[in-house]
């Protein structure tokens, strides 16, 4: 579905301007993630996933993946949005750098954990499983035609890591054997990553106009958020934590998740503490916590939590889009005075995400406004 019908512009400065060009994963030969360190902090010790690690997922999940990404890429063209597509590798080959290899790659679902949009510039992430160092190929033939047809996109990486044993905390995987464990780990904000360079999944990052905000956690490192501050000079960056009951937290897109200009909706398992919603508070946003997902249970060879339930995309400031079997995030959505499009999309949630995760931005209206004039001092 690849239609550069129109002339590409990136810009994005924000979660929810309109959006008018995207980029939708795809499914295809996706692996679950082989054995590596960065896995213990989301995968579960029982979960069936380290069974298959560094297997191809099944060719008939793929299938059903596929079949709602394609019909969410037709609803986003249909809406007059540009949908491109990812270039899918032969991901269930091993892969290595000079210092490791592993089992197999992961794929080109989701695109959000890769590519940062800011502005006029997208930048690749360096992402923080060994399984996903080479991501940025499925990429690169969208992001040199971007390069090419626009002349104001600026077109950036972040160094690529080592991702050597130093990046991961050796006692994670004992300290993370129980639920207990691990969230005595997150309420010291002791993560599976450290600090030996900067390395974070471009999920982690909320863009919020002038103000970028970084989540630090197992997948982006302080480090992380040093690095974009100084890339992003004229932004302001914020790093925040997030605490509760949920001991495999991950992303912000499924953490914080500004809906418009003074709105935010907050997973109520993994709060923002009081000291970091002073600037939230001073700059008059409303923290709502988030509508309690339908499902207990995420469904089979899935890593990423229930609340995958507000991971929604927006699509202006008054349209949203929300997993189909939703109703009560739906319910939610509307009481706060959004129209309300259901995606049947539960069959993608094992590849890495939801609506959110599963795209990229690379054109939505509007320009750098500052959402925060209010700042706290240091
Ligand atoms: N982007 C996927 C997030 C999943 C999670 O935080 O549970």
């Amino acid at each position: 579905m690849q239609n550069f019908a129109h002339k590409t512009i990136v810009n994005s400065w924000n979660e929810w301007d309109p959006l008018r060009h995207v980029i939708v994963g795809r499914a295809d030969g996706s692996c679950v993630p082989p054995l590596e360190p960065a896995v213990d902090g989301k995968v579960p010790v029982d979960s069936a996933m380290r069974q298959f690690a560094g297997s191809q997922r099944s060719e008939e999940s793929i299938a059903r993946a596929n079949m709602q990404l394609d019909d969410f890429a037709a609803l986003l063209t249909r809406r007059g949005i540009r949908v491109d597509r990812p270039q899918v590798l032969n991901f269930s080959e091993p892969t290595a750098t000079p210092d490791w290899q592993v089992e197999s790659m992961f794929g080109c679902m989701p695109p959000r954990d890769v590519l940062l949009t800011v502005g006029k510039e997208i930048l690749e992430a360096t992402l923080t499983y060994r399984c996903r160092w080479f991501e940025y190929l499925c990429y690169r033939d969208l992001l040199q035609a971007y390069f090419q047809e626009d002349p104001g996109m600026r077109w950036e990486s972040v160094p690529k890591p080592r991702l050597t044993d130093a990046s991961y905390r050796a006692s994670f995987k004992q300290e993370a054997s129980t639920n207990v464990g691990k969230l005595k780990l997150l309420s010291e904000r002791r993560y599976v990553t450290t600090e030996a360079e900067p390395i974070f999944d471009a999920a982690e990052v909320l863009r919020m106009g002038k103000d970028l905000f970084v989540q630090h956690g197992n997948t982006a490192n302080l480090q992380a958020a040093r690095w974009l501050a100084r890339h992003f000079h004229e932004h302001r960056v914020h790093s925040l934590n997030f605490f509760g009951d949920d001991p495999y937290t991950m992303h912000i897109d499924a953490t914080f998740v500004p809906l418009r200009p003074g709105l935010i909706i907050n997973n109520p398992g993994r709060s923002l503490p009081p000291k970091q919603r002073k600037l939230f508070e001073i700059n008059d946003w409303q923290i709502v916590p988030s509508a309690h997902p339908v499902h207990d249970l995420s469904p089979p060879m899935c890593y990423s939590g229930v609340f995958l339930s507000m991971n929604c995309l927006v699509l202006d400031p008054k349209t949203v889009c929300i997993e189909a079997s939703e109703v009560q995030q739906q319910e939610q959505m509307d009481q706060l005075g959004f129209e309300v499009i259901p995606v049947p999309f539960r069959d993608v949630y094992p590849f890495g995400g939801g609506l959110h995760c599963s795209t990229a931005d690379v054109f939505r209206e509007g320009q750098l406004e500052d959402y925060f004039p209010h700042q706290l001092p240091g």
